[in-house]
């Protein structure tokens, strides 16, 4: 047991509820408790719960509900208890003075989890994880949270590091015999080995900006001219009247951005200035956000009015958004209710009444074949954490360094060198290697009494 001292901190959300949960953890958790309870906690058998009234001041607080776990089998590893009083604010913050006045510490943001990690209840991606798991919001960023937490990305990266570590000792080996000249590590086997690892590595990389779409939603920005519906199709899309729709021309000034959720996938649903030539300063700004918007957009609708827009004017604004290959477009012809006969259709649009809702959900059904979110692909790991990218990222540059150097046939001392450093920025992903910094740089962003 690292940690002395004994921390304790309010774990349900601020403000209050029908009931709310305290959690004290620490070699003198019991003890505290019990000076305030005055039941016996010590005899208390670890995973069973107590009813208890809890006194401070010679008053009684309220009637709780303790849980006792005792360490190490426990989430933090030491002894915990876990205090369910009634959710009044007064209430709380009174059973948190008293367990300070016998003792505890008020914990900082994280520091439960920190100290489950540093007790080694779990390593830094599974701990990462807990905080995914509750700021997840939809089904995918919620699995994806899962499965790290089970520990799905620390395989990964320990079974490479594994096949690193062996070949950085055999390399060591013929360091400590380099006056005999020998060589154990095969350069050949190495190179190949190196490669396979570069190339996995450079996947995980690649699969950064799906976990983060996951994680964050998919950003789609809904562009057009003015008046196309623009509006009208956020608000469908969100079912509530978000943006202001109106037949002026040039009605959306600014973008709107609102989450919305497909089949437990979450999109980044983007609203923008309708592109014309701007009337003033306000509209040029509003419009040059609209292309802002579309590049940085996963997916790209581009709206028109079916009775109004000529299809070489659609033609013109589809080539001046200049999309990328990444970048997925749907063009979507708008008041189809309104239609007259006139107008041309091409056979790749899809037409919709954003007003009327007719073939709404065809859209959405679009956006989500064109999201490449394919749950079937659960089991490759993806990953989705900035730290994580930038370990790779480094790693892969050390191990580029010693494909590099095993072309050009550089010393055994040298290759050793980056395998070394590509392993401690490996290690660091799953925290086998770690620094202070480090670890108040991640447990820093979490809640408190997690
Ligand atoms: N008949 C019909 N009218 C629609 C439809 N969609 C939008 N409108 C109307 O078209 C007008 C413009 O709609 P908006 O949603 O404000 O258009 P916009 O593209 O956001 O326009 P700007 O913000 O000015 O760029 C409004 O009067 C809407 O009621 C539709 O599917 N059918
Ligand atoms: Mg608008």
């Amino acid at each position: 047991m690292i940690h002395q001292s004994t921390i304790c901190a309010i774990s349900s959300p601020l403000g209050m509820g029908g009931v709310a949960l305290i959690r004290v953890s620490g070699p003198d958790a019991f003890s505290i408790v019990q000076l305030i309870t005055k039941t016996n906690v010590t005899e208390l058998k670890a995973r069973s719960v107590a009813y208890c009234i809890i006194r401070w001041n010679d008053q009684v607080i309220d009637e709780c509900v303790l849980s006792k776990f005792a360490g190490p089998a426990s989430f933090t590893g030491e002894d915990v208890i876990e205090i369910a009083c009634h959710g009044s604010i007064y209430i709380q913050q009174q059973i948190m003075t008293a367990l300070i006045e016998h003792g505890a510490t008020l914990a900082k943001p994280g520091e439960f989890t920190m100290r489950a990690y540093l007790n080694g209840k779990m390593d830094l991606t599974q701990a990462e994880a807990i905080a995914d798991l509750i700021a997840s919001e939809d089904r995918m960023a919620h699995n994806m949270a899962v499965r790290q937490m089970k520990g799905g990305i620390s395989k990964t990266i320990n079974e490479l590091r594994q096949k690193l570590i062996d070949f950085a000792s055999l390399i060591e080996l013929e360091l400590d015999f380099s006056e005999e000249d020998v060589e154990f590590a095969d350069r050949d086997d190495l190179k190949s080995l190196v490669q396979g690892v570069i190339a996995y590595i450079e996947e995980l990389i690649g699969s950064f900006s799906l976990g983060n779409a996951i994680k964050n939603g998919i950003p789609v920005a809904i562009v057009g001219r003015p008046n196309a519906g623009k509006s009208t199709l956020l608000n469908a899309l969100l079912k509530e009247n978000r943006a202001i729709v109106s037949d002026i021309a040039g009605t959306t000034r600014d973008t709107i951005e609102e989450k919305f959720n497909i089949q437990g996938v979450s999109y980044r649903l983007i609203d923008t200035a309708g592109i014309r030539l701007a009337q003033d300063d306000i509209e040029k700004i509003g419009i040059e956000r609209s292309l802002e918007a579309a590049e940085k957009a996963s997916i790209v609708i581009y709206l028109y009015d079916l009775n109004s827009n000529a299809p070489s004017d659609i033609d013109s604004d589809i080539s001046h958004l200049n999309l990328r290959e990444d970048q997925a477009l749907i063009v979507v012809g708008n008041k189809l209710d309104q239609q007259n006969g006139n107008s041309s259709r091409a056979s790749d649009h899809l037409f919709i009444s954003a007003e009327t809702g007719e073939s709404v959900d065809e859209l959405k059904e679009l956006l989500s074949q064109k999201s490449q979110i394919n749950p079937s692909s659960q089991d490759t790991t993806i990953i989705s954490n900035v730290r994580h990218l930038e370990a790779l990222k480094l790693a892969l540059s050390d191990l580029q360094k010693v494909e590099n150097g095993l072309n050009i046939g550089i010393t055994g001392d040298l290759v050793a060198m980056d395998i070394r450093s590509s392993l401690r920025h490996l290690g660091s992903i799953t925290g086998a290697i770690s620094t202070d910094d480090l670890l108040g740089n991640i447990f820093g962003r979490f809640c408190i009494g997690k």
